[in-house]
């Protein structure tokens, strides 16, 4: 054979070798550190789905919003500037407003209970209301129950709330019921809250165990309130004409490789749970447990009652009758 002749068979061969291993990279992001209950969400994720589809697909993973906050993360995937998202569900009303309802404070009785919905009809028909928006929803996830820290005092009851500044996501149903606890409420980015506790901007913020641990809030925040007053669903989210363009068969891999990853996301929200309150009160945190949950039900009674208007006290009551 002569040489150009073996050049054109050998560029084929390795031509073919390319094409066999064609491999389509996408993109991942969280706004908390990869050593948390969304870390290890995202990480299962993406071993997951190299896994089941042998390595057609790499997901790459960022964590602590280095491709932004939530919210922007979820107008790339939107826009398709990035494949994929796993976020709270703080931002997501801004784009599917049926999900709204998830974010009524003391709607949930616990996280069995928020799962069940989660996982069952309710859950499953809103996850198809992303589809209309640009989205696939391939699967609930958990951010877990949000608790309040400031630096102020330690908070028991609504009263103790009065005047402190406090971060909120940027969700509407979260700034209207922390507003009627007499919250002076400031919505923000997730990325900009610790240098905003540090320098003072605002007294606290609230948020998961999880998250107060995945994010060292204690460095900056000295009272922890097991307020316990909201779930905090997440989700992954993948922009609609990157999952369409898939094989029915790969498309059914990313849905099983986000509930494998869900799985190890809501176990470690679990752990957090157990241990949070131990290592947060070692970290030099003052611990408020017996936080009257009955007044701060009372207290939002106004709220709620403009709630049942905006979602119909039957879809609430709907969601509450969940076993
Ligand atoms: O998803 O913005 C928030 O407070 C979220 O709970 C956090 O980024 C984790």
């Amino acid at each position: 054979m002569k040489f150009s002749k073996l050049l054109i068979s050998l560029s084929m061969a390795l031509g073919f070798v390319a094409a066999a291993s064609a491999q389509t990279t996408m993109r991942i992001s969280i706004s908390v550190a990869q050593n948390s209950h969304q870390g290890i969400a995202i990480d299962t994720f993406a071993k997951e789905v190299e896994k089941r589809t042998a390595g057609r697909y790499k997901v790459q993973t960022f964590y602590s919003g280095a491709l932004g906050g939530e919210r922007e993360s979820i107008e790339a995937v939107q826009l398709g500037t990035q494949e994929l998202a796993f976020s709270s569900t703080g931002p997501v009303p801004n784009f599917v407003p049926e999900t709204k309802i998830l974010d009524v404070p003391f709607l949930f009785r616990d996280k069995a209970h928020a799962r069940a919905v989660l996982d069952g009809p309710i859950g499953q028909e809103m996850l198809k209301k992303f589809d209309a928006k640009g989205f696939k929803a391939l699967a609930w996830g958990e951010n877990g129950v949000r608790h309040m820290t400031n630096s102020k005092r330690d908070v028991k009851a609504p009263e103790d709330l009065k005047g402190l500044k406090m971060r909120t996501m940027e969700n509407p149903v979260h700034i209207a019921a922390y507003k009627g606890l007499g919250i002076v409420t400031t919505p923000m980015a997730f990325p900009e809250v610790f240098t905003a506790l540090q320098q003072g901007t605002v007294d606290g913020q609230e948020n998961p165990l999880s998250v107060i641990m995945a994010a060292k809030f204690d460095q900056v925040q000295k009272h922890l309130s097991l307020t316990g007053h909201v779930y905090s669903p997440a989700i992954f989210v993948m922009n609609k004409a990157a999952f369409d363009k898939m094989s029915a068969a790969d498309k059914q891999a990313f849905v099983d490789a986000a509930k494998e990853g869900v799985k190890l996301n809501r176990a470690r929200v679990d752990t957090d749970d157990a241990t949070g309150v131990t290592e947060l009160r070692a970290k030099g945190m003052t611990v408020t447990e017996n936080v009257d949950k009955a007044k701060f039900v009372a207290t939002l009674a106004p709220v709620n009652a403009e709630f049942e208007k905006q979602f119909g006290k039957a879809n609430l009551d709907a969601i509450r009758a969940v076993k």
